[in-house]
């Protein structure tokens, strides 16, 4: 890497945003194998925990023995939940203002729950040692049909709260039923589609750990761990634990991929520091995959019936759903409190409509908790597969193009910022160029003709398109908080006497390459270039306060406050230089990285100068304090919408059902482009994602509530031989209000392919009549909706 070639964006620091293909400054250090995960961490005398779960779904815990572990010759400690709950910590706090039990005390509530921990010597001695636990239950019936949940005769899952009754967990609603109803009723065309988006998990490469150190005599907390929210979680800990937050220490060091899996505490964290509090040892807790995937948040599990409504020549008046939504045995729902659906509420997709209404009914299951925003903005993806299914049912139902009716119904440019008739304030987009430059990468009419052809043929060739906005970059703080911590971004910005500048960000890397992006932002508005910038994250002693990476809010809130917190020490900057030059500063000339006098280039001072001046001898200016640093907290006034246009071509094979995805153009605008080659590779990312929820991927459980994706070998994720060469494109609509016109990308493929990919499938079916299936498509459900069953029994 030290011999490379120069790459165009280095000989290009007078423009770090944007330009070129900069490479990631972390992956010398990825490629080698040299990443700083959790479990690679050996701390002197460090014990190992392992946990033991349960084997049912549903059970009332009647007695437990650990006599045997305890007598293992390398078992240090095994706890029950009676012993937590002696401690007061046998329960801790969801992000959903629900609670959820660390260890159980009274009953199972699904398969893999947690039931005791063991801390032994060694990883090994601790898993032998949970067989020598002894567990007697009583096994009830588990509830696991969403849609039977709520039937008087289901057995209550929530009988720990107060005067629960039944399995309801809560309703909620938006948009104007009356004004919705009443364009109904009058609509010359109403189509209505049941679907399910299945429970799917994010399985990120490496999974969930943590090593809790904590320090006995001064009484301080070191927890390594694998989290994308660091500030959030040490408040929450401190507020759990009765620790102050200055003796807790929260640090995530590299972290192998989050998508929203490593947002909630997990039973397994808390364990850790109650081990360590006990032993007075550091412990460590690795989770293995089952693990992983069976107990950590799934994603998505909504049943949606959705109607649309529309006159006969295709404009489309309004959209109505009713969502059943199973939340697990515990509403773990990672979602600011105010929005217990999460950002559902923009359904109403990148149309132009006159009336909206979204009702929800969530419940509890036998299952795993969660309802984490798995690459998704806090259930868009649900949203925007419901939006894009119903645009492509009615495109069947009047025999339009889906294309020509997506661009008839599109919210102009000139009606940003654009309020939806559920309240949310899109603030820019030219849906239509984008649209437009898909279908040229595509060359769409060309693939019409296709499959055209290839119909006579019986050959079975789908073209499915898809176009979404998304909400990303949570808060502003007014209206959106976890936990009562308001969604705001701090950020830190210390230029060294040399020029070199380290900037200290709240948010998380888990791969996207933020020590890269964030340098590039600080480039941009104080001209030091990106190599001499040092990017801190993931440590709550040395970051400043913010909310954490997930919902694509890094770029912005994050991303506004790095560039702000920029501009902050420009403005010093340029005071201090007016004294260098002996000029007033409304005489100064900013030109990217140094202050000239107007009128005369040559009379200039760089950023490097004026670091040095700044920290060192000689006089500043009068009131100008020495240093040259600024901290800042950034309180975003809007969310950012990032908007696509994809475009999936399928070939399903008539006699075997099997789908196979040929091209995929997905084209993106996410306003600035910071760094393009870093936004192609969170598409393909997301991409990829989308065409394993399509086709692949499910959490099912059988009717005891056994997980059947329990492993890889179950749960099937894409690997190279799924996917295609993937063909991105850009359009750049800059968001008004971030500082340098960026909106989030991380998940936008992840929300915008799932229905490109099923639109295409259905698509290819044309010829069996079929107008919707359920995901994933796998060959069997294929097969099924090609013999006249869309639904899986
Ligand atoms: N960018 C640029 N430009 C623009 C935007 C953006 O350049 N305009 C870039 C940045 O800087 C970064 C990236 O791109 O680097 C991303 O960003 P964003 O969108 O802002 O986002 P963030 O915040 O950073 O991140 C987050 C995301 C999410 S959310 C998810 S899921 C996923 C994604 O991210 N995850 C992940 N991606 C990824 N990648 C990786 N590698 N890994 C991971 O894990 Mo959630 O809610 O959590 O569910």
């Amino acid at each position: 890497l030290q011999d490379r070639p120069r790459t165009e964006f280095e000989d290009n620091d007078q423009h770090p945003v944007g330009h070129g293909r900069m490479l990631r400054k972390e992956d010398p250090r990825f490629i080698r194998g040299k990443g700083r995960y959790v479990d690679d961490l050996q701390l002197p005398g460090m014990l190992h925990l392992a946990i033991l779960r349960a084997p049912m779904a549903h059970a009332r815990l009647v007695s437990i023995d650990t006599s045997a572990a305890q007598a293992h010759p390398k078992v240090k400690l095994v706890v029950t939940g009676a012993m937590l709950a002696e401690k007061g910590l046998a329960w801790m706090p969801t992000l959903s203002n629900d609670v959820q039990a660390v260890l159980v005390t009274d009953k199972v509530r699904f398969q893999g729950q947690e039931v005791a921990f063991v801390v032994a010597e060694d990883r090994y001695s601790a898993r032998d040692a949970l067989e020598l636990i002894d567990v007697e239950y009583d096994v009830l019936p588990a509830v696991v049909d969403v849609r039977t949940a709520l039937d008087p005769s289901s057995p209550v899952i929530r009988d720990d709260l107060d005067g629960k009754t039944d399995n309801h967990c809560f309703d909620w609603e938006t948009g104007d039923a009356a004004a919705t109803e009443a364009v109904f009723a009058k609509a010359e065309v109403v189509v209505s589609q049941d679907m399910v988006y299945p429970r799917v998990h994010p399985a990120p490469m490496e999974t969930c750990g943590a090593v809790a150190d904590y320090d006995s005599i001064d009484g301080q907390l070191t927890l390594y761990c694998t989290t994308q929210a660091p500030h959030a979680h040490r408040t929450l800990y401190a507020i759990v634990a009765g620790l102050p937050e200055h003796k807790i220490r929260i640090r995530a060091g590299d972290i192998g991929g989050g998508f929203g899996n490593k947002v909630p505490i997990y039973p397994g964290y808390v364990c850790a520091i109650v081990a360590s509090l006990l032993t007075g040892k550091p412990v460590k807790w690795v989770e293995d995959r089952s693990e992983n995937l069976t107990s950590t948040s799934f994603a998505r599990d909504y049943v949606m019936r959705g109607e649309i409504a529309a006159t006969k020549d295709g404009k489309i008046l309004a959209v109505r759903t009713n969502v059943l939504a199973d939340h697990g045995a515990f509403n773990g729902q990672a979602a600011p409190v105010k929005y217990p659906a999460g950002f559902f509420g923009v359904f109403t997709g990148s149309y132009d409509l006159q009336a909206a209404y979204a009702k929800q009914t969530a419940v509890y299951t036998n299952k795993a908790p969660g309802g984490v925003a798995y690459a998704c903005s806090f259930r868009i993806t649900e949203a925007v597969y419901l939006v894009e299914r119903l645009v492509d049912c009615l495109a069947d139902e009047l025999k339009m193009d889906p294309v020509a009716l997506r661009i008839k119904n599109f919210i102009q440019p000139d009606q940003f910022p654009y309020t939806t008739k559920t309240g949310w304030i899109y603030d820019s987009g030219n849906y239509e160029a984008t649209m437009r430059e898909a279908m040229r990468i595509a060359d769409y009419d060309g693939l019409r003709r296709e499959q055209a052809e290839k119909r006579e043929r019986g050959e079975l060739m789908g073209i499915g398109i898809s176009f979404f906005t998304e909400a990303v970059g949570a808060g502003p703080r007014k209206d959106m908080d976890i936990l009562g911590l308001g969604m705001a971004d701090g950020c830190e910005l210390r230029v060294h006497p040399t020029g070199k500048a380290v900037v200290r960000v709240s948010c998380m890397s888990q791969g996207q390459g933020h020590e890269t992006t964030f340098a590039q932002i600080i480039a941009e508005e104080i001209g030091i270039p990106p190599a001499d910038i040092q990017v801190v994250n993931g440590d709550t002693d040395q970051t400043p306060f913010g909310l954490g990476t997930y919902g694509s809010r890094s770029t912005p809130v994050s991303g506004a406050a790095a560039a702000l917190v920029a501009r902050k020490v420009r403005d010093k900057a340029r005071i201090i230089a007016s004294g260098m030059l002996e000029v007033s500063v409304a005489d100064l000339d900013w030109d990217k990285g140094s202050f000239h006098v107007k009128g005369d280039p040559t009379k200039s001072v760089t950023i490097q100068d004026i670091a040095m001046r700044a920290h060192g001898a000689g006089d500043l200016p009068e009131g100008v304090e020495g240093g040259l640093e600024a901290q800042i907290c950034y309180n975003p006034e809007n969310l950012t919408y990032p908007n696509g246009a994809y475009i999936c071509v399928v070939d399903v094979d008539p006699g075997t059902a099997v789908v196979k995805v040929r091209r995929f153009v997905a084209v993106d605008d996410c306003g600035t482009r910071i760094n393009p080659m870093i936004i192609e590779g969170q598409v393909h990312g997301g991409l990829a994602d989308g065409v394993g929820m399509a086709l692949m991927e499910m959490i099912a459980f059988d009717e005891d509530g056994n997980c059947l994706g329990g492993s890889l070998m179950d749960y099937l994720i894409p690997t190279a031989l799924e996917v295609p060469d993937w063909e991105t494109g850009a359009t750049v609509t800059p968001s008004p209000h971030h500082p340098i016109g960026a909106k989030g990308v991380g998940e936008s493929a992840t929300v915008g392919s799932p229905p490109a990919v099923v639109n295409a499938v259905i698509d290819a079916l044309t010829p069996f009549g079929v107008r919707h299936a359920d995901m994933p498509l796998t060959p069997s459900r294929v097969w099924d909706a090609m013999q006249g069953h869309p639904h899986p029994p």
